[in-house]
């Protein structure tokens, strides 16, 4: 049995032992195996984070926007330089095939930290005239924020959550999933690397337990948290102890809406794309595909056709495959439940509905990319996140009815709607309670598009320039140029 390599926090520009020797395993999805071992942050590593941010603050909040901002640049090209191996990194932690990681999740991380460099020094306050009196605002650092991930898009998160934070002169203590904690273990390798300072960008390992202690501890000013609903809300309590303010990227069930005279091909593309690119684990997902009564019977005829002859699920790391597996055992027997209650409940199973074990990756978590049709908004396969391979699909008669059942969930993270009649389709989406919207496309989400949901989905954005502006608070300061009038 060849010795498991381990992995350290990360803090203050360097790999840090913790004190009680405590680690937890990694595992690849594609294999069942271990690939590696992490040391869990205990008190010491955690006091540790939290003194080196305090230092790295004060170094880094007194740099020129524009020296960040070199920094930051320099951080994006060597993300892109190492593109490949951080890619792999990724396939090993989520199982996701090497096609989409090689072109998504490196570069949209790399993006994201381009276009907040760039921003950084258009940070300004502004002065007005009062009489002879005037005032001015300074848009000042927050200090230390906490960043908590989610296991779908490791690095990409890590970065989306470092690069406002960062251009803002702020500090990050980062704690990706436990399931995937090596993207941000080499996204601040690669910061320090890039003259980011020690203590700017630290990194703590383990699970929810550590994730508490990030969000209930009062010197940290943010926490920018991605992931389930429940755990959102867990993160919000424990934040409200010090005030902290929150962004939250949740879950979502979002409607993809298709009527009559969409375009098929394209049609059948997105919903193949909301529901099983990444195997299904993507938050912004169409899971639940609305299809109006008249191109109902040649969509379906299409999408089962390219379901079955274009997935191709096996070895993450083959370049041949589309379709990985899932993240986890127990998150593949959650999917799996979720497909048998939805035959229990009387949904038709048109396609898939069970474990797969491709030959070139046969102990791998993988679920076959599934179909339910006859679905009712009132079945739970409908109405909760799923988070895998399965595609719910329900019928339509008319843009009221379609607009109302949409909207009928505590969910409102995406929505997309394929249409050729372009009134309509913003009409549409302008009714639609989401955050992020798509027309006649999905999925896409560059840095400058801000992103994040509505209702339960969450709060706040990332990405887009309005997203600097939660990363500062503004302090106004009043000068009197006349002897000061008083009554006393
Ligand atoms: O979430 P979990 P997962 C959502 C996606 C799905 C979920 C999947 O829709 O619902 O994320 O990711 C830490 N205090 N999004 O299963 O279990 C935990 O260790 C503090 C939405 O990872 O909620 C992990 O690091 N932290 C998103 C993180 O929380 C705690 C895009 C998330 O874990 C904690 C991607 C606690 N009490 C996925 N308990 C979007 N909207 O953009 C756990 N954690």
């Amino acid at each position: 049995m060849p010795t498991l390599v381990v992995y350290q926090n990360y803090v203050h520009g360097q790999y840090m032992p913790n004190g009680t020797g405590e680690t937890f395993e990694v595992i690849n999805p594609a294999t069942g195996q271990v690939s590696y071992l992490v040391e869990r942050a205990d008190e010491a590593v955690q006091q540790a984070a939290i003194n080196s941010a305090k230092s790295g603050f004060a170094t880094w909040s007194k740099m020129t926007a524009i020296e960040r901002s070199r920094i930051l640049l320099k951080a994006a090209s060597l993300l892109r330089e190492h593109n490949d191996e951080l890619a792999a990194g990724e396939v090993l932690d989520t199982g996701k095939p090497w096609q989409e990681a090689s072109v998504v999740d490196v570069v949209t991380g790399a993006d994201s930290i381009e276009f907040f460099a760039g921003l950084a020094p258009s940070i300004e306050g502004n002065q007005q005239q009062v009489g002879d009196d005037f005032y001015y605002t300074r848009r000042e650092p927050l200090g230390i924020c906490a960043g908590i991930g989610a296991w779908n898009y490791p690095l990409q998160i890590a970065c989306w959550k470092a690069a406002p934070a960062l251009a803002c002169g702020n500090v990050m203590i980062f704690k990706p999933s436990e399931e995937t904690p090596s993207g941000a273990m080499r996204l601040a390798e690669i910061f320090t690397l890039a003259g980011v300072p020690n203590g700017v960008f630290n990194v703590v390992q383990g699970d929810g337990r550590v994730g508490a202690w990030l969000t209930g501890h009062e010197d940290i000013a943010k926490i920018s948290f991605t992931g389930e609903v429940t755990t959102g809300q867990k993160v919000m309590a424990a934040a409200a102890g010090s005030l902290k303010e929150v962004t939250m990227e949740l879950g979502g069930k979002s409607p993809l809406i298709i009527f009559n005279d969409a375009d098929i091909e394209n049609a059948v593309s997105a919903a193949m794309l909301g529901n099983f690119y990444t195997q299904g684990e993507v938050c912004t997902n169409g899971t639940r595909v609305f299809v109006q009564k008249d191109i109902y019977p040649r969509f379906i005829k299409r999408l089962v056709e390219r379901t079955e002859q274009n997935i191709i699920c096996g070895d993450p790391m083959n370049t041949d495959t589309n379709f990985g597996a899932l993240i986890s055992k127990s998150h593949q027997q959650k999917v799996l439940d979720y497909i048998e209650i939805g035959k229990a409940q009387g949904a038709t199973l048109l396609t898939g509905g069970k474990a797969l074990q491709p030959e070139n990756s046969p102990h791998g978590f993988f679920v076959a990319p599934t179909i339910f049709t006859g679905c009712t908004d009132q079945m739970t396969i409908a109405k909760e996140e799923i988070f895998g391979p399965v595609m719910s699909v329900l019928t339509f008669s008319d843009e009221e009815e379609v607009i109302r059942r949409a909207n009928d969930s505590r969910l409102g993270l995406a929505a997309a709607v394929f249409t050729q009649d372009i009134t309509r389709a913003h009409r549409v989406i302008h009714q639609l309670q989401a955050g992020i919207c798509w027309i006649n496309a999905f999925g896409a989400s560059p840095a400058e598009m801000p992103v994040g949901g509505y209702k339960m989905s969450g709060i706040g954005r990332e990405n887009g320039s309005e997203t600097l502006k939660a990363y500062t608070q503004i302090k106004a300061v009043y000068v009197g140029m006349m002897p000061l009038e008083s009554p006393f």
